[in-house]
């Protein structure tokens, strides 16, 4: 990206510039890291630079997909009726809107075209604008940590290459810098590979890692955490969990013993479960939240590698079908690439008319 174009992002975006601003001058974490060589964040400079774009170009090629084949529909001079409510239609499926969301928007957009609300394309594109972001204000709901004695555990699940760890290692970033004191516990130990990149998101961070060699019992390793992170007065347990096992069944008692021996320390721990869904992994995304739901009983979800190319769309199918608080955004892989959700914003990403650089 050129600079003019880089300058113009940021003067376009505010908020994001803020918040680079803000991660910049982060202070020193207040809990020092288990282990000693800390490493100052690599590539801190295009980490900034990150956090300046505005959504809209991290949402790259996701919202180059979702945008230009239904903005090709509303620059048509088709007139408005059902031929083009009907092409609109097989766009949203396509953009993996799923069928349940589709029809739901379809049928408001008919309703309103019957009612002579839509008299040209942009009418009718302002109208897409509002159902979609309607269908999103329902699960706009930020994850918010109460002040309270005893650590605030957050439970991670989620499968394989999902993106958990690297979404534990962002948010335990964004809590750092928000003034909260936090610790990770290394519950994948399924794949020692998956110990050590936990272990090396704590480094760079300077975030405490509780961990066990690998093939240690998982709910064991995380309730040893919980019980450091209330001896050391820590605010907030981010525990990561394995993604597969050797059959799913294993998997899912692995997580709710988890579950059971975190109650045993503190009753109402996990305070939130959330479950880390690829956004390029389309409809699958949407049975993993299903299928997890009915075994953990999730509080809330996180949509990763939505700057890739994932079709922008199953971020609605998850919406409609599960009904469950999307809390952030994953938009890469670095550590600012982390973003709260929010239905309009997210919509104006994807769809909005003009580009701002
Ligand atoms: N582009 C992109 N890559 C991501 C994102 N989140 C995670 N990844 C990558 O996805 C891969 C799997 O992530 P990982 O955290 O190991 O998944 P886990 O198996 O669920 O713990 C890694 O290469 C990550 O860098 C994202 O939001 N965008
Ligand atoms: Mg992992």
């Amino acid at each position: 990206m050129g600079i003019f174009s880089f300058l113009k992002k940021q003067k376009a975006d505010r908020a994001g510039a803020a918040k680079a601003v803000e991660s910049g001058t982060s202070d020193t974490p207040a809990v020092a890291a288990n282990s000693a060589n800390s490493e100052t964040a690599t590539g801190a400079n295009s980490e900034t630079i990150s956090a300046a774009k505005p959504l809209q170009s991290k949402l790259g090629r996701t919202r180059g997909r979702f945008r230009d084949n239904l903005l090709g529909l509303f620059r048509s001079s088709k007139p408005i009726d059902a031929d083009l409510l009907e092409e609109l239609e097989s766009q949203l499926i396509m953009a993996d809107l799923g069928v349940s969301a589709t029809q739901k928007i379809i049928t408001s957009l008919e309703a309103q075209a019957k009612a002579a609300k839509i008299t040209d394309a942009q009418a009718l594109q302002d109208l897409l604008h509002a159902e979609l972001t309607s269908l999103l204000r329902d699960v706009e709901k930020p994850l918010e940590i109460p002040d309270q004695s005893t650590p605030f555990v957050i439970l991670v699940v989620g499968v394989n290459g999902s993106g958990k760890t690297t979404t534990i290692g962002k948010l335990a970033k964004q809590l750092q810098d928000g003034g909260k004191s936090v610790m990770l516990a290394a519950g994948d130990t399924f794949r020692a590979a998956a110990i050590e990149q936990l272990q090396t998101w704590g480094e760079r961070n300077q975030v405490p890692v509780i961990a066990q060699e690998m093939g240690s019992d998982s709910a064991s390793v995380i309730f040893d955490a919980l019980q450091s992170a209330t001896a050391r007065g820590i605010d907030v347990l981010i525990a990561d969990t394995a993604g597969r096992l050797h059959t799913q069944a294993g998997l899912m008692d692995e997580l709710r013993k988890v579950k059971r021996v975190l109650g045993k320390l503190d009753e109402s721990a996990p305070h939130e479960t959330l479950i880390v869904l690829d956004g390029g992994t389309g409809q699958n995304a949407l049975s993993q939240a299903e299928e997890f739901n009915e075994a953990m009983e999730l509080d809330g979800l996180i949509v990763t590698k939505l700057d890739g190319t994932a079709k922008g769309g199953v971020v609605f199918a998850i919406a409609e079908k599960t009904g469950l608080p999307i809390r952030f955004i994953g938009v890469g892989e670095q550590v600012a690439d982390l973003e709260v959700f929010e239905a309009e914003r997210f919509v104006n990403a994807l769809i909005e008319k003009e580009d701002v650089a």
